[in-house]
């Protein structure tokens, strides 16, 4: 009773977020550029498949600040504050038994290559927003990695469907090199927006520059803009 309670919490507040942010979500790059730069077919959000200067690889590189920290499940915590009216610190068995999404999605790495395709399974940050509650002046997030990471996201990007804290590609957990126990994904913004082995995300009431914004990656990383660094 008390977890359909909670279940229901969630879903009025997810509902109520995405009204709040659905005009400006729709006004996003990636959504209404009506000459996107790209080729190939149109994704599901209208953007052609591979956006401008990438191409497609197979392989899965492995992108990191030369430190892939080990976090135990049992010593793992996700602290989501700042700017919310219910902050949180979520042991492994809370995250999991929060809403669970799988989804299809592109990864773009700003070195060029675009990864297709990827199966996931995990959280959508509009679910965990909606567990918190911003407060009605939040406008960004900035999250941070167990290895000292950090990048920042407007809250229009960060609450669209497909932005994921994901556990499981493939059916298997998630390597650590790539995040694992659990990261980011921002399948409308270049991959670096993503934070691997996330550890906390602190909602902003104004925008602040993250690791790679800080030393010259766009703030935007729209990659059908071809927006890579900031001049
Ligand atoms: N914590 C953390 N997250 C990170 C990074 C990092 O160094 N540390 N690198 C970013 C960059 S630049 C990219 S392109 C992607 C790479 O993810 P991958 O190694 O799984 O391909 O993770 C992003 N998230
Ligand atoms: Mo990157």
């Amino acid at each position: 009773m008390e977890d359909t309670d909670k279940l229901n919490r969630i879903i009025e507040a997810r509902m109520k977020l995405k009204s709040r942010f659905e005009e400006k979500m729709k006004l996003t790059p990636s959504v209404s550029d009506d000459a996107p730069k790209g080729s190939g077919e149109l994704n599901r959000h209208g953007m052609p498949v591979i956006p401008i200067g990438q191409t497609a690889t197979v392989k899965w590189p492995v992108l990191d600040l030369g430190y892939q920290p080990d976090i135990p499940l049992d010593r793992w915590r996700l602290t989501v504050n700042g700017a919310v009216e219910n902050p949180v610190v979520l042991t492994w068995k809370d995250f999991m038994a929060l809403p669970q999404t799988k989804d299809t999605s592109d990864f773009h790495c700003v070195t060029t290559w675009s990864k297709l395709n990827m199966h996931w399974k995990g959280v959508s940050l509009l679910d965990l927003a909606a567990l918190v509650h911003p407060h009605e002046d939040a406008t960004h997030i900035m999250c941070y990695g167990y290895d000292t990471y950090t990048t920042n996201i407007s809250l229009e990007e960060a609450l669209k469907p497909d932005v994921l804290l994901v556990h499981t590609f493939d059916g298997q957990p998630l390597a650590k090199e790539h995040g694992g126990p659990a990261r980011m994904i921002t399948p409308q913004l270049y991959a670096w927006k993503g934070a691997k082995w996330i550890k906390r995300i602190e909602f902003l009431t104004e925008d602040k520059l993250g690791f790679w914004e800080d030393r010259g990656y766009s703030n935007t990383a729209y990659p059908w803009r071809n927006d890579r660094y900031s001049d």
